[in-house]
């Protein structure tokens, strides 16, 4: 009697893990959410929803809504928004998949990272 509660328990922590492991994104699955990429300039930092991932040659709306200049602009100049003090620019992620630093321009202390992914 005991044993089989045991086994049932045992039973449904892997059927919560197959669940789990299920959500996570298949790179052979075409993934919407990574067709474009909002990032937004905000107390000096920047926020991007989805961990700034994104799939090769998507667009990147880039808003700065600090009122001062800013930029994103990748450490290996792949894309660049310029220095802009309002509003949104939008660049497009590089065609090769990689991890691409990037920092701004005016403030050597914003930095980040875009995660490019291929086409599944
Ligand atoms: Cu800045």
């Amino acid at each position: 009697m005991k044993r089989s509660v045991v086994i049932g328990a045992l039973t449904l922590a892997l059927g919560t893990f197959a669940v789990s492991a299920s959500a996570l994104p298949d790179p052979h699955v075409h993934n919407p959410k990574l067709d474009h990429l909002a990032v937004r300039i905000q107390h000096f930092r920047y926020h991007a929803p989805h961990h700034d991932r994104i799939m090769v040659g998507r667009p990147i709306d880039v808003t700065n809504t600090d009122g001062v200049p800013h930029s994103l602009t990748a450490d290996d100049a792949s894309f660049d928004t310029g220095v802009f003090t309002s509003g949104t620019v939008t660049i497009h992620a590089p065609e090769e998949p990689g991890d691409y630093p990037f920092h701004c321009t005016i403030h050597p202390g914003m930095t980040g990272v875009l995660e490019v992914l291929p086409n599944p």
